[in-house]
Parts: C-alpha cells; sequence; structure tokens
C-alpha cells in the first residue's frame, strides 16, 4: 500500500493504483476526456493534469501511479489554468457549433467546459472536414474529433477490428478509416460501439428520424411500429425520465402520441424466432452428419457481418432463422397486411425501434425482403433517435398515461424480453427446445446459468438424455477467441449465442450514451425483471405466434415459413 495526500485528504492505495483511481476512492473527481477504464488510459487530452508538490511540470493522473507521499492538488492555481488552456486548445480545432450537434447535451467535451466556466476561446479555430458517405450508418465528423483515441482502443481491443486509426501526419494528424480504406471498404461491423464510446459529437449514427415523420403524415401509409426488447430498457435514460415512469406501456403509449398507427412488440417476433431456430437446431442435430458445427445464431446483425468479413467460410454455420426484426416486417406485410388488415403490404411502412446501430444495415441487405413489397422494414430508428424524435415532436412521456400494445404483434414472453441481455436467445431457446424433446416445460429459470456478463459462459444442458453444449458470448473480441479456440479443436459446441455489443443488446451500440458507465448490467437486469413478471414464460405457448402458425404458417420450418422467416445470408 502507498499513502499520499490529494487536496490535504490522506488516501492509502494499493500499489500501482493511478493519481485517478485513488481520488476517485477517496471521492474527488478528476475531469477527463479521453480515459475509458482499462481501454485507454494514456493521457492524450491532458484534461486530468494535476499538480505534484515539488515537481515542476504538472502530470497526466489517468496513466499516473500514486507514490509513498506523494503530495497532489488537483485543482491548484497552475492545474486549473492548465486545464483551462488544454480546454481551449482543443475547442480550437473542434467546430464548436454545439446548438446543430447530435451530441448537444450529452457532450462530455461540452460539459466539462461548462464545469470550467469556458466562455471564450482565444486563438484561432482551424480543423479538418473530410468528405464522408453521408447515407452510410456510421458517419464521421473529422471537425468534432479531439483525437482522445477511444474509438480506436474500442474497436480494436473490444472489437478486434481495428477499423479506426491515426491518419496523416504534423498539423493535419488525426483519426480515421484505418489501411487507407474508406468506411464501406473496412470491415466495419456497425456495431456503433465507437459511436457510444466517442466523448462529442464525432461519431454518430445516419438519422433517419426524417424519414419517418413523412410517413407518419402521409395518409396512405400505415405506419406500424415494433420496439425491441432492450430499448425498454435504456428509452428513459435519454430523457431523463424516472426509472419507474420508463415503462414498456408508458412507451407505447409515446409511440402512439408520435401518430403511429400501430405499436407492436419485437417480442412477438422474438418468440417466432425462437421457435423457427429452436426446431432448426434440433432438425440439425437429427442430421448432424450434414452440418459444420456449431449452430450460431444470426439475430445479432452486427454478428452477422464480422462472421461474413472474418470467416466467410463459415456463413453456413449461422442459423438460417432471419432476426426477430426481419421476421417482424415480413409477418407484418404478410399476415397482418392480408388477414388482419385486408390491405395492399405496400401502404404498410415499417418502423423499427432498435438499440443498434446493425440493425439499419441489416434491414437495407438485398436478400433479406420477401414480403413482396419494396422492404421488409422500411426504417430502423435507434434508441437515441427515438428520444430525440420524442423531444423535438414536444412529447412528454411523463404526463402520458400507459398504453397496452396493439394485437396481435403485440403479444411476447419473457422468454423473448431476455433477448436484449447477452444469454438471453440461448435461454429462450434452451426452454423451448426442451419443451420439444420432452413434451414438458422446464422450470421456467431452469437455464439461468448462462446469464450474467463473463466474457464466455459455457454450459452442457441434458435434455432428455441428449447433451446440448451450448456457448454464450458477447463482444467481438471475446467471439474471435471463441471461434479460434473452436478452428484450434480446443473448444467443441453445438450451439453458440453471439452478441456483437458488449453485454448484448442492453448494451447495443444504438442505446443512450451514458459518459464514464457502461451500463448493459443493470438494463440486462431489468429485463430479466420482466421476463420473471410476465405470466407467459416460453415462446412456444404464445397465443399470438400459435395462431400465427395455425391460421398463415403451418408449423415451423414449413415451406411458408422457410420463404419468409429464412434467409441464406448471401446478401
Ligand atoms: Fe436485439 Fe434482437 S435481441 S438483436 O439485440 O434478436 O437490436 O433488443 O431487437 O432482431 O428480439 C437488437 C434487442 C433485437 C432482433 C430481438
Ligand atoms: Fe469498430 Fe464497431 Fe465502430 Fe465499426 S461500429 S468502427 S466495428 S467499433
Amino acid at each position: 500500500m502507498v499513502n499520499l495526500t490529494i487536496d490535504h485528504k490522506n488516501i492509502q492505495v494499493p500499489e500501482g493504483t493511478t493519481i485517478l483511481k485513488a481520488a476517485a476512492a477517496a471521492g474527488i473527481e478528476i475531469p477527463t476526456l479521453c480515459f475509458l477504464k482499462d481501454l485507454n488510459e494514456i493521457g492524450a487530452c491532458r484534461i486530468c493534469c494535476v499538480e505534484i508538490e515539488g515537481k515542476d511540470t504538472l502530470v497526466a493522473a489517468c496513466n499516473t501511479a500514486a507514490e509513498e507521499g506523494m503530495v497532489v492538488y488537483t485543482s491548484s492555481l497552475k492545474a486549473h489554468y492548465a486545464r483551462r488552456m488544454n480546454l481551449q486548445i482543443i475547442l480550437s480545432q473542434h467546430d464548436f457549433r454545439c446548438a446543430a450537434c447530435q451530441r448537444n447535451g450529452s457532450c462530455a467535451l461540452q460539459k466539462i467546459c461548462a464545469d470550467m466556466n469556458i466562455n471564450d476561446v482565444p486563438f484561432g479555430q482551424s480543423y479538418e472536414k473530410k468528405e464522408w458517405d453521408l447515407s452510410f450508418p456510421l458517419i464521421r465528423d473529422d471537425s468534432k474529433c479531439i483525437k482522445c483515441m477511444r474509438c480506436v482502443q474500442i474497436c480494436d481491443k473490444v472489437q478486434s477490428l481495428g477499423i479506426w486509426d491515426i491518419v496523416n501526419t504534423g498539423k493535419r494528424t488525426g483519426v480515421g478509416v484505418s489501411k487507407m480504406r474508406t468506411i464501406t471498404e473496412a470491415d466495419c461491423a456497425l456495431c456503433g460501439q465507437c459511436i457510444t464510446h466517442c466523448p462529442t459529437g464525432a461519431l454518430r449514427e445516419r438519422d433517419d428520424v426524417r424519414k419517418v415523420m413523412d410517413a407518419v403524415n402521409d395518409p396512405d401509409k400505415i405506419v406500424v411500429v415494433q420496439i425491441a426488447p432492450a430499448v425498454r430498457s435504456a428509452w428513459g435514460e435519454g430523457l431523463g425520465l424516472p426509472e419507474k415512469m420508463a415503462t414498456e406501456k408508458r412507451m407505447a403509449a409515446a409511440v402512439r402520441a408520435l401518430g403511429m398507427d400501430y405499436v407492436f412488440d419485437t417480442n412477438f417476433s422474438a418468440d417466432l424466432t425462437i421457435m423457427e431456430e429452436a426446431n432448426e437446431f434440433l432438425e440439425r442435430m437429427t442430421h448432424r452428419e450434414k452440418y459444420q458445427w456449431p449452430m450460431y445464431t444470426s439475430c445479432c446483425p452486427g454478428w452477422v457481418r464480422f462472421l461474413k468479413s472474418q470467416y466467410p467460410d463459415m456463413t453456413e454455420q449461422l442459423s438460417t432463422a432471419k432476426s426477430p426484426q426481419q421476421m417482424f416486417g415480413a409477418v407484418a406485410k404478410t399476415y397482418f397486411a392480408e388477414k388482419v388488415l385486408d390491405t395492399d403490404p405496400s401502404r404498410i411502412f415499417c418502423v423499427s425501434i432498435m438499440p443498434c446501430t446493425a440493425k439499419k444495415a441489416e434491414c437495407a441487405l438485398p436478400n433479406i425482403n420477401d414480403a413482396g413489397a419494396d422492404k421488409d422494414v422500411d426504417v430502423v430508428l435507434t434508441t437515441r433517435e427515438f428520444d430525440r424524435m420524442l423531444r423535438s415532436e414536444l412529447i412528454c412521456p411523463a404526463n402520458l398515461e400507459e398504453e397496452e400494445f396493439d394485437s396481435p404483434l403485440g403479444t411476447g414472453s419473457g422468454a423473448a424480453v431476455i433477448f436484449g441481455a447477452t444469454g438471453g436467445v440461448m435461454e429462450a431457446a434452451l426452454r423451448t427446445a426442451y419443451y420439444a424433446l420432452k413434451k414438458e416445460n422446464p422450470k421456467p429459470d431452469a437455464f439461468k446459468m448462462v446469464r450474467g456478463l463473463d466474457e464466455i459462459k459455457e454450459v452442457t444442458a441434458e435434455i432428455a438424455g441428449i447433451p446440448i453444449r451450448a456457448a454464450v458470448v458477447h463482444g467481438l473480441g471475446n467471439t474471435r477467441k471463441l471461434i479460434e479456440r473452436v478452428i484450434a479443436g480446443e473448444a467443441e459446441y453445438d450451439f453458440v449465442e453471439v452478441m456483437a455489443c458488449p453485454g448484448g443488446c442492453a448494451g447495443g451500440g444504438g442505446q443512450p450514451i451514458t459518459e464514464g458507465r457502461e451500463m448493459a448490467g443493470e438494463r440486462g437486469s431489468k429485463l430479466y425483471t420482466l421476463d420473471k413478471k410476465n405470466p407467459l414464460r416460453f415462446s412456444h405457448e404464445n397465443p399470438s405466434v400459435r395462431a400465427l402458425y395455425a391460421q398463415y404458417l403451418e408449423k415451423p420450418l414449413s415451406h411458408r415459413a422457410h420463404e419468409l422467416l429464412h434467409t441464406d445470408h448471401s446478401g
């Protein structure tokens, strides 16, 4: 242990602890901009500079270890003025037209400048603005980049893709797509983790709010909305809504208040996915020799992009089941249009609210549209876009009464809502596989060993004498490790769930930005609570899914089900 004082407080910390952590342990918060715990502790922004008694130069608190007898001042005159000056230098290279920035209100730079009472920039301004394909779901704006390196580190160390790197030299040094590629040439999975970890507006999603409002205002369009499982665990964060107000039923009311015609639930089609995917898995197990193993889940489009670019030979190992988002679109524009509304599918405008940026690319895949209309899902909005849309349409959810989802595509089980947390798809699938093999339900929580935030979870579930070797992984770096182990023959599985984002969709790249806090665990817990409270715990018991099979699809893996609900991932 080492003893030191920070701002006159005596502190004892283990050897090797940084000044930043030591201060935090004593309740002293040193501001930072580039710091990302365990990933980016490089002192690049110099905002965390502190003064140490007896030393002429200031040090960065995030990468300087506390030493025995150190006397640290976090806001001495010298430290305070250096911090201000460093901020002003950053601002001199930053387009600070905050009023017209997507991150207005959630920008770490804006907040620190406000906290530091910065009201002038005594230097001339100069920043680069490079061309970018604005139709791509992920947008980089160099004029907002503060070269903190967070995106470089998250993409490299957590997602193992290394899409970003330092580019150019001298005064023009900045961050851009690595290896001289454009973003469309690079293998970006579109997970959006670089967006949620960017402190400013340098990275953002393509904003599709206008397209949705145009459809709402088009009298010929019937706007049908689906809400992804994980969105309900986070939408209130971006609006400052107290947790008890941010319910799924109040979200349904808010969607209606926006003028949408039908509010449905991706949980419905997550149950449908389980019916198809669990049966596909059992089918593959019956004809084991015909397939490469393991079978991988296919509902996360970031993961599917990753697999197709990094391990293209393994594409056939993906379940052919479309994601719940795409199954929903296909069902909305066939069954719902024909059997419920008796209308032409081209009148239906299908909007998804997703915690995800990769879903924007998924709905545009050429081979994903089977309902006969233009696209099965027309527009995907992230949770952040949904929150912005509510604000710009002057809707205050706190003033709305809770409302039910519409029927019939608005009913989902507890097994479906946990799709939004890492392990949830596997747990839901095992619940239904158990029923398929044993003709009776397991205890609803029988497979809870796949929950939690461990990097890779492995379990062998013995059902009706058949051992199912399952694994669950989240984060693409962890996924690469798992695949490499399988390739090397060090691990063998039958069924693997992969989610590209750490924590699963709860930590998705389209969720509200919570600077300095990883929220996936907390949001995931909310989803497990919703599962527990739901009287329906099994996908195969969803009455709306049963009706869909009885009236339209016949049975899982039927010819019609294959046409509408499966894909060969060739798009
Ligand atoms: Fe997900 Fe999924 S869980 S991929 O994270 O399979 O986005 O929430 O909607 O499609 O259900 C996302 C979440 C979501 C799909 C489902
Ligand atoms: Fe990397 Fe994901 Fe960002 Fe793409 S979206 S650059 S894969 S972190």
